[in-house]
Order: structure tokens, then sequence, then C-alpha cells
């Protein structure tokens, strides 16, 4: 596989060449159906090289995570011809980092982008289940004239087969809740919940998971006051201790967590903290994964 011009975490070669990596970043620089404020485009590259300036050792795990080594792909190219060409990019791809015996991250760009890695997940494991942290339910069947708009994620995520949890709701049309309350499929953590009893709903979120879990983490499911940099923001995001405290429960469950991503960030310009924040979160997640690993 193709390497990138920068690596995450800015790591010597020793240890993010193909041959010695445990896990692999993809790139998906593309937002073609962003409603509001476009930008996504430069979301990876803005994570990657805010991974560079970023502390390697974890000081929750103790470890030095890049040391399992972390591959950084080439980016996933643009293409004219629709989104289905370019989803089938990021599920080769996917399919090609799995095959490999490696753990897939995905770096967007738009949401939609989930889409290819839970097609190459299902077709490798059958029986798939979503986390989904969003702002967004994300389930209309159309969105201004595409089924592959970034709000019809959750939805098309349902029609594959896999089972859907989400966390951190919070903005839904009135189609999206009445599916929703017919969908046995999926189960609805809203932010408020969270808010409000974030033990409960943690322990709620690990109980409806089993199995082989992919992680999708849409960036406006945070509060925008640490991360206005996507582009939809709503007010009543969490923060970043209670994501931790969400995604460290269920990293470190019994769960077999087979990849993730981390989607929409639209970089503001002069601001670095929001592209930090995406940097940190990626590697702590990799951070608990190979701690998972070690303790086995
Ligand atoms: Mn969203």
């Amino acid at each position: 596989m193709k390497q990138y011009s920068v690596s995450f975490g800015g790591i010597p070669d020793k240890y993010s060449s193909w041959k010695n990596s445990a896990f692999a970043i993809i790139p998906f620089p593309i937002d073609a159906t962003t409603t509001y404020q476009s930008g996504a485009r430069n979301g990876p590259k803005a994570i990657i090289e805010a991974s560079s300036h970023m502390e390697l050792f974890d000081e929750e795990n103790k470890i030095e995570p890049y040391r399992a080594g972390i591959f950084t792909s080439t980016e996933i190219p643009l293409s004219t011809t629709g989104p289905i060409t370019v989803l089938k990019q990021v599920e080769r791809r996917v399919r090609s980092v799995v095959k490999a015996g490696k753990f897939p991250i995905i770096l967007g760009g738009e949401h939609t982008g989930t889409c290819g890695a839970v097609a190459a997940l299902r077709k490798k494991y059958g029986e798939l289940t979503v986390l989904q942290l969003d702002a967004h339910a994300d389930m209309r069947e159309v969105y201004l004239g595409t089924k592959w708009n970034h709000a019809c994620v959750g939805r098309r995520i349902v029609d594959s087969g896999a089972k859907l949890v989400q966390v951190g709701i919070r903005s839904m049309s009135e189609e999206e809740e009445r599916f929703l309350k017919k969908s046995e499929n999926i189960k609805t953590f809203f932010a408020s919940e969270v808010k409000s009893n974030l033990g409960d709903v943690t322990k709620g979120i690990v109980g409806d998971l089993s199995g082989n879990v992919y992680i999708t983490i849409d960036l406006d499911v945070f509060d925008t006051g640490i991360m206005p940099a996507v582009g939809t923001p709503e007010p009543g995001g969490l923060s970043w201790f209670e994501a931790i405290d969400i995604l460290r429960d269920v990293v470190l469950s019994n769960c077999s967590i087979v990849g993730f991503d981390i989607m929409e960030l639209a970089p503001i310009p002069g601001m670095v903290a929001p592209d930090f924040l995406a940097a940190k979160l990626c590697y702590r997640m990799m951070g608990w994964l190979q701690a998972k690993r070690e303790e086995n």
C-alpha cells in the first residue's frame, strides 16, 4: 500500500512502514455533500499535521502506542464519478488493511466515508455492530437528492444489515424520529442522557454492544466550545472527559473492536485546538487498543 507524504505522529520509518505497523490510517479528504460550512476535505491532513506535534507518550495508559506501528496511507482520491466510486475505494482500502492483519482507522472528511468501511467489515465479519458518536441521528432516507449525503449515514449503516448504537444525539427531523421509534436494530442515547447520568448511560452502551464493533465518531458529538470546527455544529455536546469515559469502557470491554473512524473535521484557519483534539482522540483510541492487546 502506498504511503502518505506525512506520517501520523511524525514517527520515524521504523514505526510507520507498512510491514511493521499494527495500525493503518486511511485519510478520506472528501466533503462533496456538506450542507453548511464546508472544509472537511482539509480535515485528515490537519489531524495528521497536529499529531506530529503531539506527545507520543499516552499518559493515561502509560505506554507509547506508536511502538506498535502506525502506517499512514495516501488519501482516498476525489472522484468525478460520484459517491459510489469513492466509497468503493474506501471499501477496497479497508479490505486490504484487514486482510494484512492490521487495524483500520479512517480520518475524514465527510461522514459518508464510514459507509465504505462498514461495507468492508460486514463482508469480512458478517455480524457487525456500529457505535456512532454524533450530534445528529443521520437517519434520513435521502437528503438533498442523494442517499449518500452525510445526513443519511446512520440509515445506510442499518440498511447494510449492521446493528447501530447511537450516542450524543441532539438533532433529528420528524421523519427520523418516526423511523427510530419503529427500528429494533437501533438504540439511541441522547446527549441529555449522557449529561444527566454518564455512569448508567456508559453501562447501557457497553451492554448493547457485543461481538465485532466498529466505532464511528462524528466530531460534532463534542461541545462546540471545544469542537467548533465542524460543518453542522449543535449546542449541548459532550465534553472531552464524557466522550473519553464512554470510549474507554467500550474499547476495554469484551467486544472485539474491528476499526474506527474520526470524521467531519473542517479545520478553522488559525485555530488549531480542534485539530489537536481529533489527533489526541485518535491516539488515545490506539492507546486503549494497544493496552488491551498487551494485557491479553
Ligand atoms: Mn453529525
